[in-house]
């Protein structure tokens, strides 16, 4: 009897130790206060058993770095490159990691034979093909989308992408209503960055045009804040934060949709200070304000993230460094978290 006790009581203590291990990542401490947490995927990490884990340990939701966008998913106007979709939809959903779609319509990577349109009506027809095809094939198995991406420029006039030559501005109303229609459960976003802080001009912007949707009864569900941030640069939690309230008071949620932190590289004591200080603050603003409803970094590890790259002498603006380890600062926004 007593040894029955004994190996109860062990197995008890096992699966309170495997549940308290379980509990102490950042999108279950996430989950409590009702936001996702996650990462952009390159395709090839699902290649790669490391990266995998990380993925999953870090991720209620991911997001595809580049394969859904037009270039990658469809180089031409009659051939669709699934593989890579479907292959980072079913590792999540086998993971139950819900997906996030980026991007159904960009200014960037996008295929020769939407450079230019002959008239408005072949251009919004081939917006609709290209949201009835995708939407209807994921319905129910992508839960938010970015509809249109990075539509402002700095001075909060509109970017003249080819959609918003051929079409107009309403280009972007009429991919929002087209996208609510072929499936009305999907969360529909407008993603941009530099739009995070509360008079800014593009925020402002950025806010106006939402509030105009909102207004007429346009189908919108959220804005993203990608906050590629910099040390460099200053950062005001308090106007992000009255930015986030402004889009609650519309009804909308926010989602940190790209987050990373770069710095000056070899960093130094002080930047990885501001760092952390930032990626705490936005875990906070998460945690604390209700709308906020996914806090999602831009990669994970340093090693492939596209900051070196783009910004020559800037990196190490994620949680992982390049050896795949955590760094203090992923512990500090863990510890946020679990506040
Ligand atoms: O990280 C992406 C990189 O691999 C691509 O080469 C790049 C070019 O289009 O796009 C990067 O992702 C961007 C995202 O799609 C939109 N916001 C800015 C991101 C960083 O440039």
């Amino acid at each position: 009897m007593k040894t029955k006790l004994t190996v109860v009581f062990a197995f008890a203590a096992v699966l309170l130790m495997l549940s308290s291990c379980a509990q102490k990542t950042p999108k279950t401490y996430a989950a409590k206060y009702g936001f996702k947490t996650g990462v952009s995927v390159a395709i090839g990490d699902l290649y790669n058993e490391d990266y995998i884990k990380i993925i999953k340990e870090n991720s209620s939701i991911v997001v595809a770095e580049n394969c859904m966008k037009w270039a990658n998913l469809r180089p031409n106007k009659t051939f669709w490159n699934w593989t890579d979709v479907d292959k980072l939809v079913e590792f999540a959903e086998s993971n139950k990691i819900a997906v996030k779609w980026h991007t159904l319509f960009w200014h960037n990577q996008n295929p020769g034979f939407i450079s230019s349109f002959k008239s408005r009506e072949q251009a919004l027809e081939t917006m609709d093909e290209h949201i009835t095809t995708i939407m209807s094939r994921y319905k129910g198995r992508i839960s938010e989308y970015d509809v249109v991406n990075e539509m402002f420029n700095e001075d909060g006039t509109m970017r003249e992408t080819v959609w918003y030559k051929s079409i107009g501005p309403d280009y972007i109303e009429h991919a929002l209503i087209k996208a609510r229609e072929t499936d009305p459960n999907a969360k529909l976003f407008l993603n941009e960055y530099n739009n995070e802080e509360q008079g800014n001009k593009k925020a402002d912007a950025m806010y106006n045009f939402v509030k105009d949707l909102v207004d007429r009864g346009i189908p919108i569900d959220g804005v993203g804040f990608q906050l590629h941030l910099a040390t460099i640069y200053p950062y005001n939690e308090a106007a992000v934060r009255s930015n986030i309230r402004r889009y609650a008071d519309l009804g909308l949620q926010v989602s940190f949709s790209e987050v990373d932190v770069r710095m000056p590289v070899p960093s130094s004591e002080s930047d990885r200070q501001t760092q952390m200080n930032t990626y705490c603050s936005l875990a906070k603003l998460a945690k604390e304000e209700p709308n906020v409803t996914s806090f999602i970094t831009w990669g994970f590890t340093d090693k492939q993230s596209w900051i070196p790259s783009t910004f020559p002498g800037y990196g190490e603006a994620l949680l992982y460094d390049k050896d795949l380890k955590k760094k203090p600062v992923y512990e500090a926004f863990v510890k946020e978290l679990a506040k």
